[in-house]
């Protein structure tokens, strides 16, 4: 493991009233005290100091900063580390840091503040990748989410089904060490008890991860219909801007058209489509081609038609054959202002698109939010897995449960038990990082970027 020092910026570039340029490792006090005015060697650990920052070499002056030691082990990577708070833009920082790079630090690699941190048991690995969430969070949904797993609440739970496998397994194998004697140390009503309570804490897990991902990268919504129904002018409605081209041409939208709002926490990803019908124009028929396989690849599909015109038999067909599909269908009638008083299918959703008083759009979207986090299964933020390395480590360790439970039930060998029981908590020890391999490590940490 190395500690050598190592520095980069920590926020982000561009014009802002201050920036933070971080070093840390072995000696990262004495490479700041090398830039500094003032001796840093024997200032108390979680001490500030205002002074001017030079050049080791041409001992220039760079800028007026403020710098803060936090010795080992306090600190956040558990080295030696100094912040330097200089002024913003693209310039001081910059400066600040060429200085400590020639006062002996190394630019750290993407992560590597972290995965110090995880090393020197600051953070587990499940913590670890949270930061990364927390940076990439785009919906208060995924920040909430990512601050659960962040305080260790995630980490915790998982801890807790590891105590108790791991003293089932114990039990199994005491048992084990004393089979010649032919006696029975557990209780094996008791164990089965406990497999029955892991099997359950590890299926919600699992089954929290369809919310997690739509927490994560946002719910793709597919907005489907006839020509002229109104989808881009609901589009632009959802999101509150005049995102895609409208027209009381049929065929007006061809390509896509991608427009994000946040709903009730969570990121809607809304995808306009052109409209479905067959046509001989061929760039058209390619928009019809990518909008029905949209609708494969969507996380909820509305279908939006014109109560003016109602539900052709054709749409009917459409209807019944996206419902078959495995993303919910949520059925709009637009154009209400033009026909309030047809009848409506019982689970139509009522809006006038291009009325700006209409307050249907807006219910829509919350009603479309609710939809997918409701077919997703909410959970808590601190159960909800968003993490598709994890979902594969719970995935092994739910069949490894299964099997325990059957080899209980059956009565067989304690030697099959104690070995499902160990497979299980390898997987679980792979989540939080009791148990990984350094090519799991780099790939985690490389997800960051420099400065974290
Ligand atoms: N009266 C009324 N007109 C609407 C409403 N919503 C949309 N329109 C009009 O319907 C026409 C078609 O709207 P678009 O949003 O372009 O329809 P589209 O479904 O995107 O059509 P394509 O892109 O061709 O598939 C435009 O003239 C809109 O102004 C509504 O609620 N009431
Ligand atoms: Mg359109």
């Amino acid at each position: 493991m190395t500690s050598d020092p190592i520095a980069a910026l920590a926020t982000a570039r561009g014009t802002a009233a201050l920036a933070v340029v971080r070093v840390s490792g072995d000696g990262a006090v004495g490479v700041a005290d090398r830039c500094f005015g003032k001796p840093l060697d024997d200032v108390p650990s979680h001490t500030a100091h205002v002074g001017y920052f030079r050049h080791p070499k041409t001992e220039a002056r760079l800028d007026q900063v403020v710098v803060t030691v936090f010795r080992a082990p306090h600190s956040s990577t558990g080295e030696d580390v100094v912040e330097i708070t200089t002024h913003g833009g693209d310039l001081a920082p910059a400066l600040v840091l060429d200085a400590l790079l020639a006062a002996g630090a190394r630019l750290a690699e993407p992560g590597e503040f972290t995965q110090r941190a995880f090393l020197n048991g600051k953070l587990d690995l499940t913590q670890a990748e949270a930061v990364a969430d927390l940076i990439h969070a785009s919906s208060r949904q995924a920040h909430r989410t990512a601050l659960a797993h962040l305080r260790g609440d995630y980490a915790r739970l998982l801890a807790r089904l590891r105590d108790e496998l791991l003293e089932t397994a114990a039990l199994t194998e005491l048992e084990l060490d004393f089979s010649d004697e032919d006696v029975a140390f557990a209780d094996r009503g008791h164990l089965a008890d406990l497999l029955a309570r892991a099997e359950t804490t590890l299926s919600d897990l699992l089954g929290s991860y369809r919310f997690g991902r739509l927490v994560r990268d946002g719910v793709r919504v597919a907005i489907l219909g006839r020509p002229n129904a109104g989808k881009s002018t609901l589009l632009n409605r959802l999101v509150g801007y005049d995102r895609a081209i409208v027209s009381p041409i049929a065929g007006t939208t061809r390509d896509e058209v991608e427009a994000e709002a946040e709903v009730d926490g969570l990121r809607l990803v809304f995808v306009d489509t052109a409209g479905l019908r067959d046509t001989s124009d061929e760039i058209e028929a390619e928009g019809v081609r990518r909008a029905e396989a949209r609708a494969e690849t969507a996380d909820v599909v509305t279908y939006v038609y014109d109560v003016s015109h109602g539900l052709s038999e054709e749409e009917h067909i459409r209807l019944e054959s996206l419902r078959r599909g495995s993303a919910p269908v949520v059925l709009v009638a637009n154009k209400r202002d033009l026909a309030p008083h047809a009848a409506l299918p019982g689970d139509a959703f009522a809006v006038s698109a291009s009325n700006p008083d209409d307050d249907g759009p807006a219910r829509l979207a919350q009603h479309l939010a609710s939809v997918a986090s409701g077919q997703a299964g909410a959970a808590e933020a601190a159960q909800v897995v968003t993490n598709a390395r994890h979902r594969q480590h719970l995935a092994a360790a739910l069949d490894a449960v299964r099997r325990a439970r059957v080899v209980l039930a059956s009565g067989l060998s304690g030697d099959l038990l104690a070995l499902d029981l160990r497979a299980a908590l390898h997987e679980l020890g792979a989540i939080t990082g009791q148990v990984t391999s350094e090519d799991v490590l780099s790939a985690i940490f490389s997800r960051f970027c420099i400065g974290k």
